[in-house]
């Protein structure tokens, strides 16, 4: 179910090196049902790999994204602040181009439909969303908003074209790090995208990452790190031209790219260069920066099991909120089971009533908090602190706090 990478994803180098290893570690996003509890799990090396040519991080292995993504329990329309930031996104989109509403728009692994959702009430009319988890296509079918059950690939780019024509608008939010063959990938939306038409792809920060110790969002799902310098790379093989960047918080930090095959508004603000020597300056293309991650993570998991451990000591009960798949790294990583958080609230329905991988913490809808009433949770989704925190007023009001455990451990 997995093979070893031989070159870098993006110049094909084989000047590799290792700087990070969480270990052996099962799929974050394969949730366990109860009568499954005893069946033996599929644990995958987890480790990172710098690029020395081109600076692009990337897994050591790749896992068959079938066993992935083809029934996905992650749903964007949970989260309210997801909602919202794609609505920015869709707003930014909307100002930019007021006048091409009746234009196409194909969303690249469009999940539930949420970001083209949010084209829709903008008054965007012409969408499309390709998405290759059947049960994810079929919720954003029903909120009518036209979805293809499919991976993107060159294939389906051409059977959308010769469908519906060629895209003024492509969007790819948290995809792009998700895919093993980025030639491919753009080979397809190079086939759909306009000649006047902006292809915005967003993808969590690798300076983020390093900055806020955001190890926990290194997972299997997530085969590559970016910075802007291996993106630029591998746009300009393509001849995209990226016309501007903008950063933002979601995620723990993601960086967004416009690129075009035009020189439509060229970058005016000159965000890539700054973005460039950001990076520079952040010693990011020295494989010494990141020599520093490993023992951060270690210091997140020594914290956190002191401060876990303390609790059970004291009689505290301790539960969590987010069954996120950066939430299942860290349990794992932290070798933390129900002896020390006793079940995981979440609110995405697809997730009740089973078992998070590896620790199979039981996990469960927001009732069992009242019911429950813990001493303190854990924000696994520590990227949503303040909606989780906003969403447990009760908790707070019996004098319950909270563990943040990223970028270092904090109880508030
Ligand atoms: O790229 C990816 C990112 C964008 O989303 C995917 N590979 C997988 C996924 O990663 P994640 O699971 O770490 O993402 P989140 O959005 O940090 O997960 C939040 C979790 O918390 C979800 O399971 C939903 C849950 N949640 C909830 O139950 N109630 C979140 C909020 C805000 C809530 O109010």
């Amino acid at each position: 179910n997995y093979r070893r990478i031989r070159a870098c994803r993006i110049c094909r180098s084989d000047n590799l090196v290792a700087y990070l290893d969480l270990g052996k570690i099962p799929l974050v996003n394969s949730l366990i049902k109860i009568e499954d509890s005893q069946k033996k799990e599929d644990k995958f090396p987890l480790e990172v790999l710098y690029c020395k040519d081109c600076s692009l991080s990337q897994l050591s292995i790749v896992v068959n994204p079938k066993i992935m993504f083809l029934d996905y329990v992650y749903r964007s329309s949970i989260s309210k602040t997801l909602r919202n930031h794609f609505s920015g996104m869709a707003q930014k989109i909307s100002d930019i181009f007021p006048l091409d509403k009746e234009r196409l728009v194909a969303d690249i692994a469009s999940n539930d439909g949420c970001l083209l959702q949010q084209f829709k009430m903008k008054n965007f009319s012409n969408l499309i969303g390709v998405e290759p988890a059947k049960n994810l296509a079929a919720i954003a079918n029903t909120s009518k908003i036209r979805t293809i059950n499919s991976f993107w690939s060159a294939n389906a780019a051409k059977k959308i074209e010769s469908k519906y024509g060629k895209a003024k608008i492509i969007t790819a939010t948290n995809v792009f790090a998700h895919v093993d063959d980025l030639h491919h990938f753009l080979e397809g939306v190079c086939i759909l995208l306009d000649e006047d038409g902006l292809f915005i792809v967003e993808v969590p920060y690798l300076c983020d990452l390093i900055e806020k110790n955001e190890f926990d969002t290194i997972y299997h799902e997530h085969l590559s790190y970016f910075l802007l310098k291996p993106i630029k790379r591998l746009f300009e093989s393509f001849n995209l031209k990226i016309v501007g960047v903008d950063k933002h918080l979601m995620h723990g930090g993601t960086i967004r790219i416009y690129a075009s095959k035009s020189d439509i508004n060229a970058d005016a603000h000159k965000s890539l260069e700054k973005f460039l020597a950001l990076e520079r300056d952040r010693g990011l293309y020295n494989i010494k920066t990141y020599e520093g991650l490993s023992a951060k993570a270690k210091k997140v998991k020594k914290d956190l099991l002191k401060i876990l451990g303390r609790l059970k000591k004291d009689n505290k009960k301790a539960a969590a909120y987010g069954a996120s798949a950066k939430g299942n790294v860290l349990l794992n990583y932290c070798g933390i089971g129900k002896d020390l958080i006793e079940f995981i609230i979440d609110d995405t329905p697809e997730k009740q009533n089973k078992l998070a991988p590896g620790s199979k913490i039981p996990i469960k809808d927001a009732g069992y908090l009242e019911k429950e009433k813990p001493d303190y949770l854990v924000l696994l989704a520590w990227n949503f602190a303040e909606e989780l925190m906003n969403k447990t007023k009760s908790h707070q009001e019996r004098g319950g706090k909270y563990i943040i455990p990223i970028p270092e451990v904090r109880v508030v």
